[in-house]
């Protein structure tokens, strides 16, 4: 409708690099289903992104297929949201070529995930990774959203999405919205339960740091049981002196809604072992109709594909707009 005001824009997108973990959920994935009413949403299967770390082809296919199940069994209605796969929109690679030129060597070299990532694959640093963020700003600036729904660590990210978008507008005129990141209060960054100093990751090596979202209930309560404290014995919110307390009290709070007062005098008195087993049995049942509604869709092969086929089709109609307006200004000649 003509006069309808026309709604903000979402785009977030996971790297289908591994199994789902906890962190993700909390992080990012828990907080999209609400935004649906009032944003028009987009979310992805960043694969691109995914092989800047080397992949074996048939796990990342299905790591992709789990995800996208995940996505919906976590409340993303297909109706509601534009589900997709990044590398069935070319548009992502398109725009991500001109973004490379626009994108400093310097910026690049101060981006904290290159650095990790480049210490941990020390083996493979190739150039993808080091241009991560050129590709991610376009997969956010095609679509000109408004607000990016991701977990802290990706803060950064948005940012340096801005500065890219900024100096592009600078030189053409408008072209680009300048996107915000929306990063939840509790559950930013979740940290690992056998090291609470580092985040929860997938591509983690301990197992047992990692909670992932679709994992049996008694691999996931032995975990929490195992969780790091201290010897302090008391259930107190104190990320700097108590990180593996802090971290748990962090997780119980996402799961049950209780804030972090209510947490300490539930447990006033009590070891760590009964608020150890209450934060395990409270992400078990956060997480069953996950799973259990993720593996009923991925029974169903057809359904997901009808899904990730409508979304790539509306994906593209959106972001050929852009693509087409920044081709002109960059000034490539119209076919
Ligand atoms: P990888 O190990 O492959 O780098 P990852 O497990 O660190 O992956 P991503 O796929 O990079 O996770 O992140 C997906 C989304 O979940 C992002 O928005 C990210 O900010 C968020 N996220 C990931 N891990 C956490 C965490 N531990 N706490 C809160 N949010 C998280
Ligand atoms: N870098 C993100 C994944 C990602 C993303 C995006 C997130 C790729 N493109 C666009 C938000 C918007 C990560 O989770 N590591």
């Amino acid at each position: 409708m003509e006069n309808e005001v026309q709604k903000k824009r979402i785009l977030s997108g996971i790297q289908p690099s591994g199994d789902l973990t906890l962190g993700s959920y909390l992080g990012a994935i828990r907080n999209w289903a609400a935004l649906a009413d009032e944003y028009d949403c987009y979310y992805m299967m960043a694969d691109m992104h995914t092989i800047t770390v080397r992949q074996v082809p048939a796990e990342l296919r299905r790591h992709t297929l789990v995800q996208l199940a995940a996505y919906i069994a976590s409340g993303l209605d297909p109706e509601k949201n534009v589900l997709f796969v990044q590398s069935h929109v070319p548009a992502h690679a398109q725009l991500g070529w001109v973004l490379d030129c626009y994108t400093m060597f310097g910026e690049l070299s101060r981006m904290t995930q290159f650095k990790d990532k480049s210490a941990k694959n020390a083996d493979n640093i190739n150039a993808g990774l080091f241009t991560y963020p050129a590709l991610m700003a376009a997969d956010i600036l095609l679509y000109q959203a408004d607000l990016v729904p991701v977990g802290g660590d990706q803060k950064q990210h948005v940012e340096i999405c801005r500065d890219i978008a900024t100096r592009f507008n600078g030189l053409y005129g408008d072209t680009f919205k300048l996107p915000d990141p929306y990063i939840p209060k509790v559950g930013a960054r979740i940290m690992s339960l056998t090291t609470p100093t580092s985040k929860m990751s997938k591509s983690d090596k301990d197992q047992n740091g990692c909670v992932y979202m679709l994992e049996k209930p008694e691999d996931i309560l032995r975990k929490f049981k195992k969780a790091m404290t201290d010897s302090d014995a008391c259930v107190r919110f104190d990320p700097e002196n108590k990180p593996g307390v802090s971290n748990l009290m962090q997780i119980y709070s996402v799961a049950t809604g209780r804030d972090y007062a209510a947490i300490e005098a539930e447990f006033a008195g009590q070891g760590y072992g009964s608020f150890k087993t209450a934060v395990g049995e409270s992400v078990v049942e956060l997480l069953r109709p996950i799973r259990e509604e993720t593996e009923r869709l991925l029974a169903d092969k057809a359904y997901l594909e009808s899904v990730y086929r409508a979304g790539a089709e509306k994906a593209a109609y959106v972001a050929n707009r852009t693509l087409s307006k920044v081709y002109k200004k960059v000034g490539f000649l119209a076919r």
